[in-house]
């Protein structure tokens, strides 16, 4: 089974039309979703054959960081070939092409992404070779506005391919929620969405990635492990023990803060494993849509290794 880029439904495979005579079309080979009847992009589909897909879903309130942080983990995935000495990596298609192009553009000279329209958003395509520990994948990553998670209805409509295979990635900013509860509020309506779908997220893995932790570095009410992990300047050295001892400590931490209890326990319960990360996509806090400072991201390959290793 792999899944359509463009209808984002499963497909055993895709198909090949003839013209009518019955010939290969003339403009190349191409094949069709025959759920949408759309071309889907040749390169992924030809990866499809020999590499696992790695098909990662995020969901997260407005403003809390999602695409920036794809932003941010493009750019992280451009330079982080110097450390891992086997890396490459490439997009599959004419969208990750453009979208590649624009992230080196922007975030060089500083500009921030703007908030995303509540629509379907096509997912970024991307082939990944080399990664230590973990081999080669494809990934297919979709980013999606923070309004299509308000309702259950948008979340069935917007997001049912995550509650088929796909990894969770859950984009909290612990510091931008308009209350905590608004976290296990979250996974009730993913779960009634999920349900309402025929599908159980006892099925999946979830993936609660903390955004904008630049904003945590000086809190002393964070733990010192999760102050320290953002202090190391070297992004891409964390090996999955690290990401998972990691894990466990911001778990147990926020367990034991008040707000968050509920949060914690029904994400056990619901959810087949859970993990936790920390990631600052930016390094530092923007002045409105400009950065001040060079981006120096911290912890944005984590969420990536953790949904590798979860499917190993
Ligand atoms: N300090 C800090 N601010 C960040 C970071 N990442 C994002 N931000 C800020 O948060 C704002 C919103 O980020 P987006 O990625 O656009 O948020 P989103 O989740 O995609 O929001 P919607 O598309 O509206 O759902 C950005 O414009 C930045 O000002 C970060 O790593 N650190
Ligand atoms: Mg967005
Ligand atoms: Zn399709």
């Amino acid at each position: 089974m792999t899944l359509c880029p463009n209808c984002m439904e499963w497909v055993d495979k895709f198909e090949s039309p003839r013209n009518s005579s019955g010939n290969q079309r003339r403009d190349g080979i191409k094949r069709i979703c025959p759920k949408c009847r759309e071309w889907a992009p040749e390169r992924y589909i030809r990866g499809c054959e020999h590499f696992s897909l790695e098909v990662i879903g995020m969901l997260g309130f407005r403003g809390h960081g999602k695409t920036v942080y794809i932003y941010s983990l493009l750019f992280q995935l451009d330079r982080i070939g110097s450390k891992w000495t086997d890396f490459s990596f490439t997009p599959l298609d004419e969208l990750g092409i453009d979208l590649v192009k624009e992230m080196r553009k922007k975030l060089e000279s500083g500009d921030l992404p703007d908030s995303s329209p509540k629509m379907f958003m096509k997912p970024i395509l991307l082939r990944l070779e080399g990664i230590p520990q973990m081999g080669s994948c494809q990934m297919l990553i979709c980013d999606t506005s923070g309004e299509s998670i308000e309702r259950v209805a948008d979340q069935k409509q917007f997001c049912s391919y995550i509650s088929q295979r796909a990894n969770l990635l859950f984009i909290v900013s612990l510091k931008d929620l308009e209350r905590p509860s608004q976290m296990a509020d979250f996974l009730a309506s993913y779960a009634q969405a999920t349900i309402e779908l025929n599908h159980h997220p006892k099925e999946q893995n979830l993936i609660v990635v903390l955004t904008k932790a630049d904003k945590y570095v000086d809190d002393p009410t964070m733990p010192e492990e999760v102050r320290e992990f953002l202090r190391e300047k070297s992004d891409g050295s964390d090996t999955i023990s690290q990401l998972k001892k990691l894990s466990s400590c911001i778990e147990k931490w926020l367990s034991e803060q008040k707000p968050f209890i509920n949060f914690v326990r029904r994400a056990r319960v619901e959810f087949k494993s859970v993990h936790y990360c920390v990631v600052s996509a930016l390094g530092s806090e923007p002045e409105g849509q400009k950065m001040k400072v060079a981006v120096s991201p911290r912890g944005v390959l984590g969420p990536i290794l953790l949904a590798m290793d979860i499917r190993r």
